[in-house]
């Protein structure tokens, strides 16, 4: 062995040493993690998947290694959480109304007009009661680690503008895949059709459904502008992501691996929030721009839609567990009053 070789060892050597990760300095190979998502690369997830990666190797001195694999490459999100928690697939983001099937607590975000602001779905999410949702997973062989903003949903069809409830009358909707998205606009009047995200656009351009619902960012990055005209505004619901870990895979880390995870994840989601609020903010002018036609559903109405959807409110509270929905109205209740 020459001398040049022999001090990049030492080096190398001393550089496994100094970190948590000494412990696997003999047959070094990066743990391979595949990190699935369903929006393209180009969009608030793909950058924020990109940000959690670039943490997780960096932190991990190249002992860690993201693969990020977009556009449902993976599947759709029913179909990555399977793969969790048969251990195939180490990690992934998605919404959590698609995980309801597998920990109906989640479907408490699913409640139509449940948070009025970021603010206040930041502050429930990341507090007790967001993690003791988050935590449910665990029974079911999932790890959750942070929630990310989806973000405030809103109407596009190829129909017409939707300025009061009955304009929803036999539109064909697509909704995620989770029963409340599907009371909730069959309530409205719509024909609410389940598909899953993967399979949006191509149903939205050969005119399989009429119209979906989905934050600007969202209508922004997938190019539905290119294949629907309305956008109305609603914001009838706040759609949170939710970055999960297989347990299986989760529970053979060490504890510093694990670390390195969490904190990364925590990185990801300030970072996310920051940039969807910031494309949100300019995503209408670009909505416009590409030539859609935005019209923001008066008050009034949205509140008629509101009122309509009370009933599907009091079955979310019989699904996720009356006391799970007491403590939640009850926290935003003194959440309202302390501002
Ligand atoms: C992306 C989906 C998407 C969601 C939907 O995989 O399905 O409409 O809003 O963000 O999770």
């Amino acid at each position: 062995m020459n001398l040049f070789r022999r001090s990049l060892i030492a080096a190398a050597a001393t550089a496994v040493l100094a970190s948590p990760f000494a412990a696997q300095a003999q047959d070094f190979k990066p743990r391979m993690i595949r990190f699935g998502y369903g929006l393209n690369e180009q969009s608030n997830q793909g950058r924020a998947v990109k940000l959690f990666a670039d943490a997780v190797e960096k932190a991990s001195g190249g002992k860690m290694k993201v693969r990020a694999i977009g556009a449902a490459a993976l599947g759709p999100d029913t179909q990555m959480q399977q793969a969790l928690i048969g251990g195939a697939q180490e990690m992934m983001v998605g919404s959590t109304a698609t995980l309801v099937g597998i920990s109906k607590e989640m479907a408490l975000w699913d409640t139509p007009f449940l948070f009025n602001n970021a603010k206040e779905a930041d502050t429930i999410l990341d507090g007790p009661i967001g993690q003791k949702v988050m935590a449910k997973l665990n029974e079911k062989g999932l790890v959750g680690l942070v929630y990310w903003e989806n973000g405030f949903r809103n109407l596009t069809n190829s129909k017409r503008a939707v300025n009061k409830l009955e304009d929803l009358d036999g539109v064909k909707l697509r909704v995620m895949q989770n029963n409340v998205y599907l009371d909730s606009f069959k309530t409205l009047g719509a024909n609410a059709v389940p598909l899953p995200f993967s399979e949006l656009f191509s149903a939205l351009e050969t005119k399989t459904v009429d119209g979906q619902e989905n934050p600007y960012n969202t209508i922004l990055s997938s190019k539905f502008y290119e294949v629907q005209k309305y956008l109305s505004i609603t914001n009838h619901v706040y759609s949170p992501w939710i970055v999960t870990v297989s347990k299986k895979w989760w529970d053979g880390l060490t504890a510093a691996e694990q670390k390195v995870l969490m904190d990364a994840a925590r990185l990801s989601r300030d970072f996310e929030r920051k940039d969807t609020r910031e494309e949100a903010g300019r995503a209408l002018g670009d909505l416009k721009a590409k030539g859609m036609l935005i019209n923001e559903v008066p008050v009034a109405e949205v509140n008629r839609m509101r009122d309509k959807l009370t009933r599907v409110n009091a079955s979310i509270g019989a699904n996720v567990g009356m006391e799970l929905w007491t403590e939640t109205q009850t926290a935003l209740v003194k959440l309202r009053g302390a501002k």
